[in-house]
């Protein structure tokens, strides 16, 4: 698929995500917003998988940390044919297979369950090192956030994949620098970032995130990698897209609608602004 198809593609996951929310009249919008084009490089280019066989034993395993994110990931699977795209409207809704944070067997496709944060990675390296057991050629991606890097336990995990130089472990972290209640730098800074991970043994990349040709190249980049596991720090706007939603941490968990906020339209008109935003997106990419 072309880049610019890409672009549209990820565009409509954008417009889903608003759609799915105002459904669920709960849920995140910041991260899975800012992560729709990372999505769409992952599902419709980058991983060995197949919508139709998600046990598919060759399959590169996709392990989402930061649970919370989650709309990204259904509605990009429900575009590409895992499931059916009417079901989105079920999310968060009891007895849904889209729960709130994903629950692994209850969806296919799902590698892992998730909610509390920072453990993702482990589940990641557990991967891993059966992928090397078993001799297979599978990748592992493990998407995590910057919030959870404030958490001990995901550098707990960065410690044992640098140590068992895994490397066909590859970590994209959604550095959009919000989270629950403020900005990653005022609450806890994580920087000098990259200094960290590479003295924990981690070959280490960087990239705009909402630049989906430069994160396919650094996939690439990142494959090529042969001694280490490789973390790409991904550069996102969280609420990508979205003019009253993006670099605003309000949004981090709230969906469009439910509550007044600071710069942005007034409860019941969000959704509708929010869509009519990602339309004129929608309409400048056809027109190219
Ligand atoms: C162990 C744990 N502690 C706290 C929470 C509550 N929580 C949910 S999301 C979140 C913020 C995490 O930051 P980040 O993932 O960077 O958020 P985003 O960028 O998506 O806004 C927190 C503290 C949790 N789910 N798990
Ligand atoms: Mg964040």
């Amino acid at each position: 698929m072309e880049i610019l198809d890409l672009k549209k593609k990820a565009n409509h996951v954008r417009q889903l995500i608003i759609e799915t929310l105002v459904e669920a009249k709960s849920g995140h919008s910041a991260g899975p917003l800012g992560m729709a084009d990372i999505f769409t490089a992952f599902y419709f280019k980058i991983l060995r998988h197949d919508p139709k066989n998600p046990s598919m034993e060759e399959r590169d395993r996709l392990v989402l940390s930061n649970g919370h994110i989650c709309p990204v990931q259904y509605c990009t699977m429900a575009l590409n044919g895992y499931f059916p795209l009417d079901e989105l409207k079920t999310l968060r809704k009891i007895n849904s297979r889209l729960q709130g944070h994903p629950h692994r067997g209850a969806l296919p496709g799902i590698e892992n369950t998730s909610g509390p944060l920072g453990e993702g990675l482990s589940q990641a390296i557990g991967m891993a090192l059966a992928c090397r057991m078993d001799k297979k050629e599978y990748y592992i991606y493990c998407v995590t956030s910057d919030g959870e890097h404030q958490e001990g336990n995901t550098w707990e995990a960065a410690m044992a994949a640098g140590k068992y130089k895994l490397n066909r472990l590859i970590q994209v972290i959604d550095y959009n620098n919000i989270q629950i209640d403020g900005d990653v730098s005022n609450v806890m800074p994580l920087e000098p970032f990259k200094a960290k991970y590479e003295s924990f043994n981690w070959h280490v990349l960087e990239v705009d995130g909402n630049d989906i040709k430069a994160f396919l190249e650094v996939i690439d980049l990142a494959k090529q990698v042969q001694d280490k596991p490789v973390i790409v720090i991904a550069k996102t706007v969280p609420g990508k897209g979205v003019s009253f939603m993006e670099n605003n941490y309000r949004w981090h968990g709230n969906p469009p609608d439910v509550a007044d906020i600071p710069g942005a339209p007034p409860k019941g008109e969000q959704g509708k602004v929010a869509l009519e935003d990602l339309k004129k997106i929608e309409d400048r990419l056809n027109s190219l």
